[in-house]
């Protein structure tokens, strides 16, 4: 490792202890933006990179509520204010049992500069909760929602902090949420995003995420004089991201022939059609299903416990979560000839797999720029809300389609090497490095 980045980390790991996601998402930006920052010192004297690392605020606070039996449950609420040198703080909330102060310090982190690719006036943040929904009713999951947002009501506003969906925060929970900000205020505001259509929502923001990191998955095949048609995809998880990816890999032409949940993965080589995928999407968003009885009832085949690295294709589109591509996965996808990753999750390869598919190189599009498109339009949706005016499913798709382009065409900007490979990976981290520090330049220490 270089002396600069080791030296960089150690200050970081003494300062935020066990937080090995947190350490994982700052090195590989480090890794990437130290000698850039060597060649830039303004960046270095004013410590940029330093001020980034440090969260402009985090919110914790407890969240009492009732449960169907009538017992008081408890859990952990967050919000982390990353950075607002660009615009107001955004970025989702999670609700999953994982969830603590690391986890969301490294969404936070790569947020901040995902939304600077964005193009859009848009800060970085990110919240959750420890809370399980999976097993919960509606009522439960409305009254923590209440008790959740109670609290966050105090820090966050249209102009503040504009919070959205993650894993387990879809739009059951939005709704339930806005419910009660709008309550407590007496506020009709875009205080959130991923609202329903009737209620200031924008029409795209649930297909946003999965189609951007499809769209960007031409762009990078497109620039090698390639496209999807006719491509054999992997993808992982069976949430939002993933049913929307599927959507429009079919519709580009290519072929999505796996999908996952936490319990293991489906395997289906004749493809997930349009008919198959609404089948999925009432079994995981209706009757809130494993992705199991998807083999069962189509008949293909279930790995229990298996992520769908294994299966041979040209595309890997991870859309689950974290860390969820380790080496030997990156491996066998390289092997058995995957030519592109396209991240749909925040990080789902680890440092290792990273490095597999670099030294392959093959067309490695990382998630701060792949899964950009779901807070771009939630960007698109606070313009709506101000604006008081809905704009067509034709015109966002289209702003979505020129953002994802010029979203690569940053990534190529910044990181093409001097053999013409373009590292995406660096050219991500630098490309919304820039237009965060040089506001912070601007606005002097604070
Ligand atoms: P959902 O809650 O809709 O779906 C999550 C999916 O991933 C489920 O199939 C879930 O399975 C699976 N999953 C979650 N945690 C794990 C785990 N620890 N191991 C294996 N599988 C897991 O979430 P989204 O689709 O919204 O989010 C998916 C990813 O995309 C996340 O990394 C998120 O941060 C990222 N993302 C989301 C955006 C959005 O707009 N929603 C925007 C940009 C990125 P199970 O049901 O078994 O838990
Ligand atoms: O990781 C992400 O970019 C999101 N979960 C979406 C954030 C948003 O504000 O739409």
């Amino acid at each position: 490792m270089d002396p600069k980045v080791e030296q960089f980390m150690a200050r970081i790991k003494a300062k935020n202890p066990a937080e090995p996601e947190f350490h994982q998402a700052v090195q590989e930006v480090a890794e990437s933006l130290i000698p850039f920052i060597e060649e830039h010192p303004r960046y270095k004297h004013a410590k940029i990179l330093e001020r980034m690392t440090e969260p402009e605020r985090v919110i914790m606070f407890r969240v009492p509520w009732i449960n169907d039996k009538g017992e008081v449950e408890i859990n952990k609420g967050f919000r982390i204010e990353m950075n607002s040198a660009i615009g107001p703080y955004k970025g989702g909330l999670r609700f999953h049992p994982t969830v603590n102060l690391g986890i969301l310090k490294f969404l936070a982190f790569e947020q901040v500069l995902k939304n600077s690719l964005t193009t859009l006036p848009m800060g970085g943040g990110k919240g959750g909760s420890d809370f399980d929904p999976k097993g919960k009713s509606d009522n439960e999951v409305m009254r923590f929602c209440q008790s959740f947002m109670t609290e966050l009501s105090r820090h966050i506003g249209p102009d503040t902090d504009v919070p959205a969906g993650d894993i387990g925060v879809g739009g059951r929970e939005i709704g339930f949420l806005f419910g009660q900000y709008k309550r407590i205020r007496n506020e009709f505001t875009g205080v959130l995003t991923g609202k329903g259509l009737q209620w200031g929502g924008s029409l795209i923001r649930p297909e946003a995420t999965g189609y951007g990191a499809v769209y960007f998955a031409d762009e990078m095949l497109k620039a090698n004089g390639d496209s999807l048609k006719g491509k054999v995809a992997a993808v992982s998880g069976s949430g939002n991201v993933a049913q929307y990816t599927v959507q429009k890999l079919t519709e580009l032409g290519g072929k999505a022939v796996t999908l996952s949940d936490s319990s293991g993965s489906v395997y289906d080589p004749d493809g997930i059609d349009a008919k198959k995928l609404a089948w999925v999407m009432e079994l995981k968003n209706i009757r809130r299903g494993r992705i199991k009885a998807y083999a069962d009832h189509f008949g293909c085949e279930y790995f229990e416990g298996k992520r769908p690295w294994h299966v041979k294709c040209d595309v890997a589109i991870p859309a689950a979560t974290e860390n969820e591509i380790e080496k030997g996965d990156a491996e066998t996808l390289v092997k058995n000839g995957c030519k592109v990753v396209s991240e749909g999750a925040n990080m789902p390869s680890t440092p290792e797999a990273i490095e597999v598919y670099l030294n392959a190189r093959i067309l490695y599009g990382p998630g701060k720029a792949a899964n950009a498109g779901g807070v771009a339009v939630s960007g698109l949706e606070m313009t709506q809300n101000s604006m008081r005016l809905p704009w067509s499913r034709e015109e966002v798709d289209a702003r979505l389609q020129t953002i994802m382009k010029n979203i690569h065409q940053t990534c190529v900007d910044h990181g093409t090497e001097t053999d013409g490979f373009v590292n995406y990976m660096k050219g991500a981290n630098i490309g919304g490095f820039v237009k965060v520090a040089d506001a912070m330049l601007a606005q002097g220490v604070v």
